[in-house]
């Protein structure tokens, strides 16, 4: 099913007069609208490839309908996403859930939707049909070298995957680690992971980046070998210039303090970007700003900061995707609902008066300075937002109008009830 910029057009005009007036009010209080509107049209979130069926948790899985069957379909589905916000111009795939059968064929389909590829991600969490070694004690960091040896081939064989697509990155996330107390010697796990990655990395090319991905917990339980943004940031260092600390906000101990961990690895230029979503309890995977926007927004006014302070490009100098599992709700939907949410934050960190905080900070005015996050946070950007969309041939309510044009039914009858995508 494709959208085209005349079909959104034409719905756009109905709700044009509304947004034009809200629009102009919104500009009126802001003084860099059109810098903020361009940074806005450049700004594009890549859409994971497992993303785009119903997720599940060990309890059970509820599918959907017309979920996309193959790659193809989903490229088609991201490609209905950017039609309507045109900022979802991106697909990371994960390997092996999403071979490639015919690299040239896939790139040209992509790029029938206007879509790059992102990073490649490897898979050593889980065991294949056809694999030899099981991951069941993990995978780079197995006291077995033969197991050790198959992971990093896998992820080898993932930057070829990546490279004949386009892509310029891979990103690891390991869940290897340890369920019990006295099951592995945490020494050793770090070294034999340390020494697959050197492995890995030595197999980059030249323009490519690795990014090392932490997360707390889960599936083990007791210790996890890249647990912390420290433990990344170790490896990463280590490794070299070409590796960097991938965030995703789910992978936190509850609490964490997520901006002063970006803010630090930007200082240290060793940010690879995110993996956006939300949580209430750990590894939720919830739609991006359903929980907790005032954090997003704290952590974007962090990355804008920092971005700024060392004149880095917002759009292309970062990672920018969704991790997300769409468990109760339409996938595209939900998908919608986290771009617009990234959107929003972007543009409340893009009208922080970073020079009055920087003058209150040095007068330790407390006060002054929650009150100035406060104005940019509690200020009604979704009217930028929307023109910018408009401004690129998007829609200017991509929720209703999904709905609208009923893209879900046309999709079931394209692809049926039962079919159920790849992924997690
Ligand atoms: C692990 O929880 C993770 O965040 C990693 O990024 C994986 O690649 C992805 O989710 C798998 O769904
Ligand atoms: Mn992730």
């Amino acid at each position: 099913m494709l959208l085209n910029k005349q079909r959104i057009e034409e719905r756009n005009g109905k709700h044009l007069a509304a947004h034009q007036r809200s629009f102009e009010y919104t500009a009126s209080g802001i003084n860099n609208t059109a810098s903020i509107l361009q940074k806005l049209l450049d700004f594009q979130v890549a859409i994971p490839s497992w993303a785009l069926g119903t997720g599940g948790t060990r309890f059970g899985r509820f599918s959907g309908a017309g979920e996309p069957g193959n790659l193809e379909q989903k490229i088609e589905d991201i490609g209905l996403l950017h039609a309507l916000n045109q900022s979802s111009g991106a697909i990371s795939l994960h390997i092996p859930w999403d071979i490639p059968s015919d690299a040239t064929a896939i790139k040209a389909l992509a790029a029938k939707h206007n879509l790059k590829f992102d990073a490649v991600n490897s898979n050593t969490f889980q065991d294949q049909q056809v694999q030899t070694h099981s991951y069941k004690f993990g995978s780079l960091q197995h006291v077995d070298k033969a197991v050790r040896r198959q992971a990093i081939d896998h992820n080898i064989e993932v930057i070829n995957q990546g490279v004949a697509l386009g892509s310029k990155s891979l990103t690891v996330w390991l869940a290897d680690g340890s369920c019990f107390p006295g099951q592995l010697n945490f020494r050793t796990a770090w070294q034999n992971t340390y020494e697959s990655l050197q492995e890995i990395y030595a197999a980059l090319p030249a323009d490519w980046k690795v990014f090392v991905e932490y997360k707390a917990y889960e599936p083990n339980f007791y210790s996890t070998t890249v647990g912390d943004w420290g433990q990344s940031l170790l490896y990463t260092s280590k490794l070299g210039p070409k590796a960097y600390t991938l965030v995703d906000l789910g992978h936190h101990l509850p609490n964490a303090n997520i901006e002063q961990i970006v803010s630090l690895l930007m200082m240290e230029d060793k940010l690879a970007g995110f993996h956006f979503n939300d949580s209430k309890y750990g590894d939720d995977d919830l739609t991006v700003g359903s929980i907790n926007p005032y954090q997003l927004f704290l952590i974007f006014n962090e990355l804008v900061e920092g971005m700024d302070a060392k004149a880095m490009n917002h759009a292309t100098d970062l990672a920018w995707m969704i991790d997300a599992s769409h468990n109760v709700k339409d996938p595209l939907e939900d998908l919608l609902q986290s771009i617009e949410a990234i959107m929003i934050a972007y543009a409340q960190a893009l009208i922080v008066d970073t020079k009055a905080l920087k003058e209150a900070q040095a007068v330790n005015d407390v006060v002054k300075a929650q009150e100035i996050l406060q104005a940019a946070y509690r200020t009604d950007v979704r009217p930028l937002v929307a023109e910018a969309r408009l401004r690129a041939g998007g829609a200017l309510q991509p929720v209703q109008l999904f709905r609208d044009l009923k893209v879900r039914e046309q999709l079931i009858k394209e692809r049926g009830q039962t079919t159920v995508a790849t992924g997690l």
